[in-house]
């Protein structure tokens, strides 16, 4: 059934849809006695952060994060999302192959969920691991909508199978509060390894000269940070017992912000990236998280005491960003380390030895430029020279299914950019300058004034939504959308 994106919209969101999959049981999903799996209420509430730091937001079941949504594997699943705003909503299903009828994004013709209305949700949960959901609205210059609101969860779609070789499985949100705009921001730069292409830092220096208002735009900075809607010494502590093996969920729910994380004493052997299992799991000091991204990591508890998990930045974790982990005997206040510097390098967990790459069917090239504060203020965002909006609805790619698409970035930014594709995985090929295999990923950091190369299968078909997952850049002008042919 071809499903035409005005015909969706003419619709209205209230008409409970039927997922695209075939073996899904449409008449079942249209049958409004049938059970909601999970139900999802997006509201305003309060978040206790802290006592004395109490903030108001939007989010879903009056808690935050949301609830942690387990799926199992190829089993359909309904979830009935209520919007108890006075503004439309959308639900986006981040990491799974979903219609885009259900993904949640406008640009892709999914329906909103409208003011005080509801829409029923039916979709086959795929891939397993690690995924999570968030709203998908435009934010602009509203800090009161979009990923600066409360409106985050994790999901995880649990495998057929699970050997799960580990004492503790542990989720942890990482998110900040009360947003405010500020000129110029504080970008962590020492992320990623430092490679960058002097024709990219040349182009980067002629946009900067071409711009009209020689000032930076505007950037949102944050006041309080939490882990799991608590700051640092106010939530419920991780408390293990020596010899345990923990397996940590780390997601980043930042609107904007690059994450990192440190335990004194213990290394994170990371064996999931984005809830794709990697092909070289590997020691790591620290984690570093884009906007949107998942760590799946095993710690084995083998260094007694009380201690912070926490972000390297000291401003963020002075105002929440951290978790206390608290061996059992012991007790007192909870001990910080400074790490090391180390930068986050995805080839580590690529296959060791990368094959020789699979040459894609077609390789389309992106370059991406900033135009300082072109928009009222605002950065704008273009690709190949073009910024997207909803009336062009281009940069607009056409895919055709079953060909393997490389897509090649080329960032002449000194940002970093955190890139997402919808409702398909890609694999790294290249990045920082090194090739790479197996990594498969929807969400990837692109370095200042670097080169990225990553490829994947056009196998859903559907309009799909690529994005900066960087609240402010997607808002003014980086997005693309593929469609099938
Ligand atoms: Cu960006």
């Amino acid at each position: 059934m071809p499903i035409d994106r005005r015909a969706l919209l003419a619709a209205g969101a209230l008409a409970p849809l039927a997922p695209l999959t075939p073996r899904a049981g449409r008449a079942a999903a249209e049958t409004p006695q049938e059970p909601a799996d999970h139900t999802l209420r997006i509201g305003t509430g309060l978040v206790e952060l802290a006592p004395g730091h109490i903030v108001s937001t939007t989010l879903y079941n009056g808690q935050f994060p949301g609830p942690l949504l387990r799926f199992k594997e190829g089993r359909r699943t309904v979830v009935d999302v209520h919007n108890d705003t006075d503004t439309p909503e959308l639900v986006h299903w981040h990491g799974q192959f979903v219609g885009s009828e259900v993904d949640g994004a406008a640009e892709e013709g999914s329906p909103f969920i409208p003011p005080h209305g509801m829409r029923r949700l039916a979709f086959v949960p795929k891939p397993t691991g690690f995924r999570f959901y968030h709203t998908h609205v435009a934010a602009g210059a509203d800090l009161n909508r979009g990923t600066y609101t409360g409106q985050a969860g994790p999901a995880y779609i649990e495998p057929a199978d699970n050997p799960g070789g580990y004492d503790q499985e542990i989720f942890l949100v990482l998110k900040e509060f009360a947003p405010s705009f500020s000129r110029g921001g504080d970008m962590a730069m020492d992320a990623l390894p430092d490679v960058p292409v002097p024709e990219l830092q040349a182009m980067g220096r002629a946009a900067d000269a071409a711009a009209k208002d020689k000032a930076k735009g505007f950037e949102v900075g944050y006041d309080l940070f939490a882990i799991n809607g608590k700051m640092l010494g106010h939530g419920e502590l991780i408390r293990v017992k020596p010899g345990a093996r923990l397996l940590l969920h780390v997601l980043n729910a930042s609107a904007t912000e690059i994450r990192s994380l440190a335990l004194p004493g213990h290394a994170f052997r990371v064996v999931a990236l984005d809830g794709n299992p990697v092909p070289n799991p590997a020691d790591v000091p620290v984690l570093w998280l884009g906007t949107a991204e998942r760590v799946s990591a095993e710690v084995e508890m083998n260094h007694p005491g009380v201690w912070v998990l926490g972000d390297l930045a000291d401003d963020d974790r002075r105002r929440g960003m951290g978790i206390v982990v608290e061996y059992s005997g012991r007790k007192g206040p909870p001990q910080w380390v400074k790490p090391k510097p180390f930068r986050w390098d995805y080839t580590r967990f690529g296959a060791v030895t990368p094959p020789p790459s699979q040459p894609p069917d077609e390789t389309i090239a992106m370059t991406i430029i900033k135009r300082n504060a072109a928009l009222d203020g605002f950065n704008q965002w273009t690709l190949n020279g073009e910024a997207f909006t909803m009336a062009t609805m281009k940069p607009a790619f056409t895919l055709h299914r079953g060909r393997r698409y490389r897509l090649t970035f080329r960032n002449a930014s000194d940002d970093i950019h955190p890139l997402h594709l919808h409702r398909h995985s890609f694999e790294l090929t290249r990045i920082g300058g090194k090739p790479t295999a197996g990594v498969i990923k929807d969400v990837v950091m692109l370095g200042g004034f670097q080169e990225l190369a990553l490829d994947f299968v056009a196998d859903n078909p559907g309009p799909t939504l690529f994005h900066c997952h960087q609240q402010l850049h997607m808002d003014f002008g980086f997005m693309a959308t593929f469609d099938y042919a």
